[in-house]
C-alpha cells in the first residue's frame, strides 16, 4: 500500500485532538489503487453508508447537529476484520448522500479508551456536542466533548466517568451507553447482563454527564429467552409508549411498553429484523421529531473473502420508526430515500399462473427499489426473484408463503461463491387488510433490505459472481395469484 501524507486527527496529548499533518494511518491514505479497486467492486453499496475502505460495524453517536446529521461509526482503520476500535465519522444534509470525515475519536495510549472506542451515543448539552462511549478495557464509560464544527473532540479528563459496573452486580459485560435528557436530568442506559439471569440495560442519572449515580436495571431479561448479555441499548420515547431496543448478540429485539417514575414496564417485544445481518441497531430523533434508526449490516461471507475485497460492513437504510395499533414497531425507509430514484418501471394487473415466473421485461439492475403489490388469490406462495442470471444459475428470492403467513428470504442460489452464506430465513408477515401482500425492497448491490407489510424485516447480504445477475420475475406456486403493480426505480449512486 503506497504511503500518502494526509490531514488525520492525531492524540496530542491525553485528552485532546488537533489535526495535523502527518504520515497517514493505514485507512486514511489517498490510495489510489484502492479506491479504483473498490470502484468497480460489485459488490460495494451505492446508497447504503459505508466508509472509504476497511472494518465498519455499529453506527455510533446518531445526531441531527444544527440541520445536518452525523453519523459516527465503529471503525478498524488498519484492516478490513474487526479491531482497533475508532470511531469513524460522517455528514450528510439529507440522510442518503454522505461526506467522509477524518476519524473522530480513537483510543488514547494509556488513557482509559487504550484499548478500543466501542459503541456509544450523542447528545447536545448546552449547546456543546457529548459522545458517551465506552472504552476498554476493562469496560468503562467515557465522555467527550466537541468543538462546534464537530472535528475535534476532547476527551474528558475525569474518564471514566463510570469506572466499574454497579457494586454488587455480576455483569456479563458493561458496555454502549445511550443517553438521553429527561426532567430532572441525563439519564443512560448500559448495555449489560447479569450472572445467571440474562441481558440487562442498566439505568444511570447525571446532572452534568460527568458524575453519575446507578438506579437500577431498566430491565432484566430471562438468559434462556433474550439471551446472557444485551449490547446497544436505545431508549425513547414513540407515539405515547416507550421503546427499549437491544442487540443480544444475534438480533435486535424490540420492547414497547409504559415508563413512569424511571420504571420501564414493557407490554410487547418483537424482532427488529429477522436476519441476522442488521445488528446494534442505535435510534436517534432529528430536527423534525421522527425517531429513526440505523443498523450495522455485517457481512455474510467468510473472513477470507472480507480481506480480499479489503472493506466489511454497510450501514442499512434511515428507518422511520411508528408503532402499530397492537403495539409492534413499523419500520419504513426514510422517504429521503426516494431522492435517489431515477429510472422508473411499472408493471400493473400481471395474471401469474400456476407456477409461472414473468420477467419484469426493461427492469433490472443491482441498485433499485421496488414496491409490489401482489394478491396470492389461490397460490400456495408468490414473491419475486431479483438478481437472476438469464440461466437462473444465481438468484435471490423473497417468497410469501400464504399458509404459514411468511415471508423468507431465500438465498440458497445467491451466488456460486462457496465463500458466501447461502441461508433461507423467514418472518412472520401479514397481508394487507385488502388480502394484498406489499413488499418494499431496497436492493443495493450486496444489500438486500426487504419490507413485508408494515411489521416485518428481512435484511441479508447476497454476493451474485455474474455480471448478468440483474434480472427480475414475479411468480406464482400452487395457484394462480395477481400482481396489481410492481414499481421498479434504478437508484442513482
Ligand atoms: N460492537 C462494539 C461494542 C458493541 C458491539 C465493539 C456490538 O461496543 O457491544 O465494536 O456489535
Amino acid at each position: 500500500m503506497r504511503t500518502g501524507r494526509v490531514v488525520v486527527f492525531l492524540a496530542v496529548t491525553a485528552s485532546v485532538w488537533i489535526a495535523a499533518d502527518v504520515a497517514a494511518a493505514p485507512g486514511q491514505e489517498e490510495d489510489t489503487a484502492m479506491t479504483e479497486r473498490h470502484a468497480t467492486d460489485p459488490h460495494r453499496t451505492a446508497y447504503h453508508f459505508q466508509p472509504l475502505t476497511n472494518w465498519m460495524n455499529d453506527p455510533n453517536g446518531l445526531i441531527h447537529w444544527k440541520g445536518r446529521y452525523h453519523l459516527f461509526y465503529q471503525y478498524n482503520p488498519f484492516g478490513a476484520l474487526w479491531g482497533n476500535m475508532h470511531w469513524g465519522h460522517a455528514v450528510s444534509d439529507d440522510l442518503v448522500r454522505w461526506t467522509h470525515l477524518p476519524i473522530a475519536l480513537a483510543p488514547t495510549p494509556d488513557g482509559p479508551d487504550k484499548d478500543g472506542v466501542f459503541s456509544g451515543c450523542a447528545v447536545d448539552k448546552d449547546g456543546a456536542p457529548v459522545l458517551m462511549y465506552t472504552g476498554i478495557a476493562p469496560e468503562v464509560q467515557c465522555i467527550a466533548t466537541g468543538g462546534d464544527d464537530m472535528l475535534t473532540w476532547t476527551k474528558h479528563p475525569a474518564n471514566p466517568v463510570i469506572g466499574a459496573p454497579p457494586d454488587g452486580l455480576e455483569v456479563t459485560g458493561f458496555r454502549d451507553p445511550y443517553v438521553w435528557r429527561e426532567g430532572d436530568g441525563w439519564y443512560a442506559a448500559v448495555g449489560s447482563g447479569i450472572e445467571g439471569t440474562g441481558g440487562a440495560a442498566l439505568l444511570y442519572r447525571s446532572q452534568d454527564l460527568v458524575s453519575w449515580e446507578y438506579l437500577h436495571p431498566l430491565l432484566v431479561g430471562k438468559k434462556e429467552e433474550t439471551g446472557t448479555m444485551w449490547e446497544c441499548p436505545s431508549f425513547f420515547p414513540l407515539g405515547d409508549k416507550y421503546v427499549l431496543l437491544v442487540s443480544t448478540l444475534g438480533t435486535v429485539l424490540y420492547f414497547v411498553g409504559t415508563y413512569e417514575n424511571h420504571r420501564f414496564a414493557p407490554e410487547y417485544q418483537g424482532r427488529m429484523d429477522h436476519d441476522y445481518s442488521f445488528y446494534a441497531a442505535q435510534v436517534f430523533a432529528d430536527a423534525a421529531g421522527r425517531r429513526i434508526a440505523f443498523g450495522w449490516l455485517r457481512e455474510q461471507r467468510n473472513d477470507e473473502a472480507q480481506v480480499e475485497a479489503g472493506w466489511s460492513g454497510a450501514q442499512s437504510a434511515p428507518r422511520v420508526l411508528a408503532l402499530g395499533p397492537g403495539g409492534a414497531l413499523r419500520q419504513s425507509p426514510a422517504p429521503e430515500l426516494e431522492s435517489a430514484r431515477a429510472g422508473h418501471a411499472r408493471f400493473e394487473n400481471m395474471r401469474l399462473g400456476d407456477g409461472q415466473s414473468r420477467p419484469l421485461e426493461g427492469a433490472r439492475g443491482d441498485c433499485l427499489d421496488i414496491v409490489a403489490v401482489i394478491e396470492p388469490g389461490n397460490a400456495r406462495s408468490v414473491g419475486l426473484h431479483l438478481r437472476v442470471s438469464p440461466d437462473s444459475r444465481e438468484q435471490t428470492t423473497v417468497v410469501y408463503d400464504v399458509a404459514a403467513a411468511a415471508v423468507r428470504l431465500d438465498r440458497r442460489r445467491s451466488t456460486l461463491d462457496e465463500r458466501c452464506e447461502r441461508a433461507m430465513r423467514g418472518a412472520p408477515a401479514r397481508l394487507g387488510p385488502d388480502g394484498r401482500l406489499t413488499l418494499r425492497i431496497l436492493i443495493d448491490r450486496s444489500v438486500i433490505e426487504v419490507f413485508a407489510g408494515e411489521e416485518t424485516c428481512l435484511t441479508g447480504r447476497v454476493y451474485p459472481t455474474l455480471a448478468e445477475s440483474v434480472g427480475i420475475e414475479v411468480f406464482a406456486r400452487g395457484g394462480s395469484a395477481t400482481a396489481h403493480s410492481i414499481d421498479v426505480w434504478e437508484m442513482a449512486p
